[in-house]
């Protein structure tokens, strides 16, 4: 018998949210009464009570943060420490000890909070690296049941862990779980070699990893997004998303301006692709980027940046009639998003380091099958493990990306429908209906907890094992 679903992340979803992991998760939370735990969008008091949000179709509560722990648990810790770790920026990471005090504090603080409504039977299942510690909180509470993780982001590598204060609480606090999701297999690998290089941590026969007297399964679970809903959306008629300013040719680029999406590179790789281009053709690169953490020095510094390199490169090529490349600062409301995608000749995506990439399945999944674009994607966005068909890129190499612009351009129509067809079937398969179902699947599979008040435990999972690959939200780290 399994008792209801508790879902807790950074964010919230609003009362009429309809991202891929709010309406995935839908079913699965509104029955048996499930709850969805996240931060007020507001500041107020640091105390332990929950605000109701709403109720249907499912309860959503939320917590306050102070000014002071949203500078130094989600602006610090969170997004200074840990997310550039994450990304291989170990030079922006910012260690202060206020930040892992507060990042620490909030956890605890959460973990009071969820035990309130939690009953011995709730699946747990918590979201990205704001809570990497909330399990470990919720134990010391004597909570002894089953608790899952996603990562949404990259799981560092040891030698990015080295960088946090203390290296080993992150294993400790990844152990205390019983399934734990990434996004690719490269993430399982770099997760397992954390843990095969801790003394504390023992293998199973059937691959978890017991730690301490827990047992935690690591799998990969690549999220992805409602593809129906996106089609739809993208064949839906409708005006012109540019009014009467369309470009005859464009190539997109939609991100959140954050310096792991690698803009800059995109900028001039465009750039040199310009100085080579036929000289009858004058495509524009259409880059819909809006800001992120600007609290943050690194996230403003990336924003000068790219206004410098756009500047410039408009300046040197831009004629009357001709502005290559629009940048757009801010945000696009998600239908003209799948309309502006399906009108586009070619996708960037061009991060340096990325948990999976959404983007470049909503443009996949925007495509007409007849006449689709074609997709530019990084090596290093976590999407490229099963979109080989894409036109991978290394991101560091603005030349190869300049070049693979000018292929995407050329392409004759069979090759870009072979590509479509081998990208369209990797993001069938990791619909994000079927992404959960499977996460809470394996999740019911493992034994809970046992949570003894002298505060030894042990559990065990026989059946979510890591090789055990499935198949994939939208909710994203925000
Ligand atoms: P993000 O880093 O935010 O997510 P991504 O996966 O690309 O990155 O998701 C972005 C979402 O926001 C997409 O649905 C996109 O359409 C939307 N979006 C971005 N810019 C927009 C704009 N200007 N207007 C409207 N919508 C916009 C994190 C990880 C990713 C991981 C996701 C999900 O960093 O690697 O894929 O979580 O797990």
């Amino acid at each position: 018998m399994t008792g209801k679903l508790i879902v807790v992340s950074n964010r919230i979803p609003g009362k009429t949210s309809s991202g891929g992991l709010v309406v995935a998760l839908q079913d699965a939370i509104s029955s048996n009464g499930g709850i969805w735990i996240g931060a007020h969008a507001d500041p107020g008091e640091p105390d332990d009570t929950l605000e109701e949000l709403g109720t249907e179709p499912y309860r959503r509560l939320a917590f306050h943060l102070s000014a002071e722990e949203l500078e130094n648990y989600y602006l610090g810790f969170a997004n200074s420490v840990l997310w550039p770790l994450c990304h291989r920026r170990g030079d922006l990471v910012q260690l202060r000890a206020e930040y892992e005090r507060d990042y620490l504090a909030v956890n605890r603080r959460v973990a009071r909070m969820v035990a309130q409504v939690a009953e011995p039977d709730d699946l747990i299942w918590i979201h990205d690296y704001h809570f990497l510690p909330l399990a470990e909180e919720l134990r010391k509470l004597h909570l002894s049941n089953r608790m899952g993780f996603f990562l949404h982001i990259p799981f560092p590598s040891l030698a990015d862990l080295s960088v946090l204060p203390d290296p080993d609480a992150f294993a400790h606090w990844l152990a205390q779980y019983n399934l734990l999701g990434l996004q690719t297999s490269a993430d399982v690998a770099r997760c397992l070699e954390m843990f095969r290089s801790d003394q504390r941590a023992e293998f199973m026969p059937n691959g978890s990893v017991k730690f301490d007297q827990n047992v935690v399964a690591v799998r990969s679970f690549p999220i992805g997004i409602d593809v129906d809903k996106l089609i739809h959306e993208a064949e839906t008629e409708g005006p012109s998303p540019f009014g009467r300013e369309e470009p005859e040719e464009f190539i997109i680029g939609v991100d959140r301006l954050d310096y792991s999406k690698g803009i800059p590179n995109r900028f001039r790789a465009f750039g040199e692709y310009l100085d080579s281009r036929p000289p009858d053709r004058r495509p524009c690169l259409v880059q819909i980027a809006p800001p992120s953490r600007e609290r943050v020095k690194a996230y403003r510094d990336i924003t000068f940046e790219l206004e410098e390199i756009a500047g410039r490169l408009n300046g040197e090529h831009a004629a009357l009639d001709w502005t290559p490349i629009r940048y757009i600062h801010r945000s696009v409301e998600r239908s003209r998003l799948a309309r502006l995608y399906r009108r586009a000749r070619a996708c960037l995506v061009t991060s340096l380091a990325d948990g999976m990439n959404l983007v470049a399945k909503e443009y996949i999944a925007a495509q007409d099958p007849e006449d689709p674009g074609v997709l530019i994607l990084s090596r290093f966005a976590g999407a490229a493990e099963d979109m080989q068909d894409a036109l991978l890129v290394n991101p560091y190499d603005t030349g190869e990306i300049a070049r693979a612009i000018a292929q995407a351009l050329d392409m004759p129509l069979a090759e870009r429908q072979r590509r479509y067809r081998g990208c369209m079937a990797a993001v069938r398969d990791t619909d994000v209906s079927q992404w959960s179902k499977s996460f809470l699947a394996a999740l019911r599979r493992c034994t809970p907890t046992l949570v003894v008040r002298n505060g030894a435990r042990g559990s065990a999972t026989p059946d979510a094992g890591p090789d055990q690959r499935a198949h994939s939200g939208d909710i994203y780290a925000e």
